[in-house]
């Protein structure tokens, strides 16, 4: 890898991710990413709903204790023939006599789930054929009946596809299976997912998720159960291992919402000491999907700023002295693009400020660049506050190809000296053991933001900037091991 020697003790250049402002807690715009979402109807949707009627028609009725308490004369059905076409449904409403009659509690049931299915009084035509859907109440029974008829516009499943035979994921790995149904014009579009054996995967909406190791179908019918496509699903357990060291905390973006013990995030549109140009929101800017977690910044105003982003950080919740920190990322490329993946010292907003406290930039980018920064920053007359203000930095750049795709950037922190990896090659390192820095022998926390302009890339007009509507960091993973003693 070509290597740039890039070493300045200067009092103000290049003050990288280097902040001074106090967090600002003010509340931030709600505005999120809808993930993708498809029409069809998930097994455990259609388990639910045959559960309901099955304990609906347990239901025995409870006569309610009030001293007013008005006893029916009669029963009806708002209905007493109903014809339905598949997939329609309505609404049956018992009809008391005298109308003033106190309310009853009755149970619902159909004579034919094939036909039709009644929860709390809501028909539903499931298949072709007449049913009788009754409503009990003590003695009586009232009913009515259904007829379903296929829409004479309907055109039946003839095949249904998935789009793997087969698949491996990981434990807490999720994967989305869609489906095809034939012909492509067909109208019945409801499908049950089902799994042979749902303690080695969990399913909602063809996401499937690994439970355990194991191998087990998944499959995904028409509703008349008359098509079936399968695919068979290994789960495996890989564990996150280093060799020689122990894992400290990891964080692998399973799952839908970012953990809130491991990560809060800064809040604000100040220009963070750097003229950037967006507001960090509350969150609203995280997305997790498919095992990542996705910084997405928006070109939209807000707080008077016209970028919104996140600047997600483990501050108070995991600090640490040495270790190996790595994080998996893909980042963006564009004029005013700024992401960054650092360390700040603990202390910097309770009696330790910038750079006093010290800061590890394991990874920046400017622009649309493939020049990769590893920076240290740090006070030169060391970490006291009481001692002067001359910022000390020194760093290396490497080049990245495709630093658009996941690359592994990450810092080997000992107590001797602080190197800085890409894709496992040291492209800076530093010994640590002078006085002068010794805010290196103290707690940091881990942070990650997508920054919009500012200094570091040189771009402060928001007409420059390189994206329209969204543009996408993507974390895989972080992990923080430290060494076996
Ligand atoms: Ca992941």
């Amino acid at each position: 890898m070509k290597k740039n020697l890039l070493i300045l003790v200067t009092s103000l250049l290049l003050t990288s991710c280097s902040f001074f402002e106090t967090l600002n807690s003010s509340s931030s715009i709600t505005s999120s990413v809808s993930s993708s979402s498809n029409i069809t109807t998930s097994s455990k949707d259609t388990s639910e709903e045959i559960n309901e009627v099955s304990s609906s028609e347990e239901t025995s009725s409870i006569l309610p204790s009030t001293s007013e308490y008005i006893h029916y004369e009669s029963i009806t059905l708002s209905e007493t023939n109903k014809t339905l076409i598949i997939g329609e449904s309505f609404t049956l409403v018992p009809v008391l006599s005298p109308s003033n009659a106190s309310e009853v509690y009755g149970s619902w049931m159909t004579s034919s789930r094939k036909v039709a299915t009644v929860i709390d009084g809501v028909v539903t035509a499931v298949g072709e054929g007449t049913c009788r859907i009754t409503y009990s109440v003590d003695d009586i029974k009232v009913v009515c009946t259904v007829n379903v008829k296929k829409d004479s516009t309907t055109i039946p499943v003839t095949g249904i596809t998935l789009n793997k035979t087969s698949c491996t994921i990981n434990v807490d790995e999720t994967l989305e299976l869609s489906y095809t149904l034939s012909p492509s014009n067909t109208t019945e579009k409801l499908v049950i997912w089902d799994i042979e054996d749902d303690t080695i995967v969990s399913i909602n909406n063809g996401v499937i998720t690994g439970l355990k190791e194991g191998t087990t179908k998944v499959s995904v019918s028409s509703l008349d159960g008359l098509h079936k496509a399968e695919c068979v699903v290994t789960v495996t357990y890989e564990e996150v291992f280093k060799d020689g060291y122990s894992l400290l905390w990891n964080d692998e973006f399973e799952g839908n919402s970012l953990d809130t013990s491991i990560w809060g995030f800064d809040v604000g549109g100040d220009g963070w000491g750097n003229s950037e140009l967006q507001y960090y929101t509350n969150g609203n800017n995280i997305v997790l999907s498919d095992g990542t977690c996705k910084i997405v910044a928006r070109r939209e105003a807000c707080n008077g700023r016209q970028f919104t982003s996140t600047r997600m950080v483990t501050r108070d919740k995991k600090e640490f002295t040495y270790g190996y920190v790595e994080a998996r990322i893909k980042v963006p490329s564009y004029q005013g693009a700024w992401p960054a993946f650092w360390l700040l010292g603990k202390d910097i907003y309770s009696g330790q400020p910038w750079p006093f406290c010290g800061e590890i930039d394991i990874m920046e980018y400017a622009n649309s660049s493939s020049k990769l920064f590893g920076t240290l920053h740090w006070n030169a007359n060391g970490k006291n506050p009481s001692s002067s203000y001359v910022h000390a930095m020194e760093g290396l750049t490497t080049y990245i190809t495709n630093k658009t795709e996941f690359h592994t950037y990450a810092l080997d922190w000992t107590a001797e000296s602080i190197k800085i990896l890409c894709d496992d090659v040291v492209f800076f390192e530093k010994d640590i053991r002078g006085s002068q820095m010794d805010c290196f022998h103290d707690d940091f926390y881990v942070l990650i933001n997508l920054a919009i302009g500012g200094q570091f890339v040189n771009e402060y007009n928001v007409n420059n900037i390189g994206f329209d509507k969204t543009s996408i960091m993507e974390i895989d993973y972080v992990r923080v091991f430290q060494k076996n003693k």
